[in-house]
């Protein structure tokens, strides 16, 4: 399997995140992506590839064509503001305030665009962002050229980014990115498959109203944690969309006999539904040692896992989304992987 990364991902490294009611080292850091790179070297699948410049067409066909400027120019505002640190939101339009106008201020445009304050901007994060996407739509692109399947080594991860919005240590949605180059590349119907342990708002969010693409999760419930105001079972879809969303919240400590049944469920439910292409938003900070989260997955149970998903013999996309038991993280996403290839 071929995986496409960009030595990119260093650009945004932020020195802070807000965690605790302190500032410390973000979770979300430059290492992870060498932990799992030695791994994949380790298990021979060293066939690693930087893909070429992010196709911007597409990025602004998914995204607000105000929050790519806003992203790609909030540094320099933030910094010509005389701002002394990173961009860092503290300001947000809660329930009952307008949300149809930007401030002009960067102070308030950056709460604006933000969900969350624990993502710092820092001076590359545009570039690091782009260069996420680009691998993203490299490795889609070649398994649409064929190949059984594609790891996107994405850094930073996509799946909390909405069309408009940033959080989560996430800004450009790379999973949702790639379900439609699939579509685009003539598959009828996709499914994205996010097992991060974090609800991928983002690509819920995306994708609610659209009949062409299933999305299903598998996360902490939302009432225990991140990203807290989406993800519950009851979010089914919308319109053309009603029943293409499946969302399987769990509760604090669940172990690997409750989450893989509601993989089989959400495996099924994409066989269903006929999906052509899977995207998998491949996060592994389910994991028993998470620093940040609260399933009670093994090492083993991402193999698993891995050929569980393999199972269903779609082209398959594996997008690296969170986990962060930094040592834990390179052993995880390559069980997961060869778990699949030896389905
Ligand atoms: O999948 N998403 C993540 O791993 C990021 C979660 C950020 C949580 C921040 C909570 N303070
Ligand atoms: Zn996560």
């Amino acid at each position: 399997m071929r995986t496409f990364f960009s030595e990119d991902h260093r650009r945004h490294f932020p020195q802070a995140e807000l965690n605790g009611g302190q500032f410390v080292t973000p979770f979300e850091r430059p290492s992870r992506v060498e932990y799992v790179l030695n791994r994949l070297k380790e298990c021979g699948l060293a066939d690693i590839v930087a893909p070429g410049a992010a196709d911007m067409e597409a990025i602004r066909a998914l995204c607000a064509p105000d929050y790519l400027d806003f992203l790609e120019t909030a540094w320099t505002e933030w910094k010509a503001a005389g701002m002394a640190g990173e961009v860092i939101a503290a300001n947000f339009p809660a329930r009952r305030m307008q949300t149809a106008r930007p401030p002009r201020d960067i102070d308030g445009k950056v709460g604006y665009y933000a969900l969350a304050s624990e993502t710092a901007i820092t001076a590359g994060t545009w570039i690091a962002a782009l260069s996420s996407a680009a691998s993203a739509q490299a490795a889609q692109a070649h398994v649409a050229a064929g190949a059984k399947a594609a790891f996107a080594l994405c850094r930073p991860p996509g799946h909390h980014a909405t069309a408009d919005m940033y959080g989560g240590y996430c800004f450009i949605n790379n999973a949702a990115l790639a379900a439609e180059a699939f579509r685009r590349d003539g598959a009828e119907r996709v499914a994205v498959l996010d097992i991060d342990f974090h609800h991928g708002n983002g690509t819920q969010d995306i994708l609610y109203g659209r009949g062409d693409i299933f999305f299903a999760s598998l996360h902490g419930a939302p009432e225990d944690a991140f990203p807290y105001f989406l993800g519950y079972a009851d979010e089914t879809g919308s319109g053309d969309g009603e029943g293409a969303t499946a969302n399987y919240p769990m509760s604090p400590g669940t172990g690997y006999d409750v989450w893989s049944g509601a993989l089989d469920d959400a495996l099924a439910r994409i066989r269903g539904f006929g999906a052509e292409a899977l995207v998998v938003s491949l996060g592994v900070d389910a994991y028993k040692d998470d620093p940040i989260s609260f399933f009670k997955l093994d090492s083993p149970d991402f193999t698993d896992a891995g050929r569980r998903i393999g199972t269903l013999g779609l082209p398959t996309l594996f997008c690296m989304e969170g986990g962060y038991a930094v040592e834990a993280v390179g052993i995880n996403v390559v069980n997961v992987l060869e778990g699949f290839l030896d389905a």
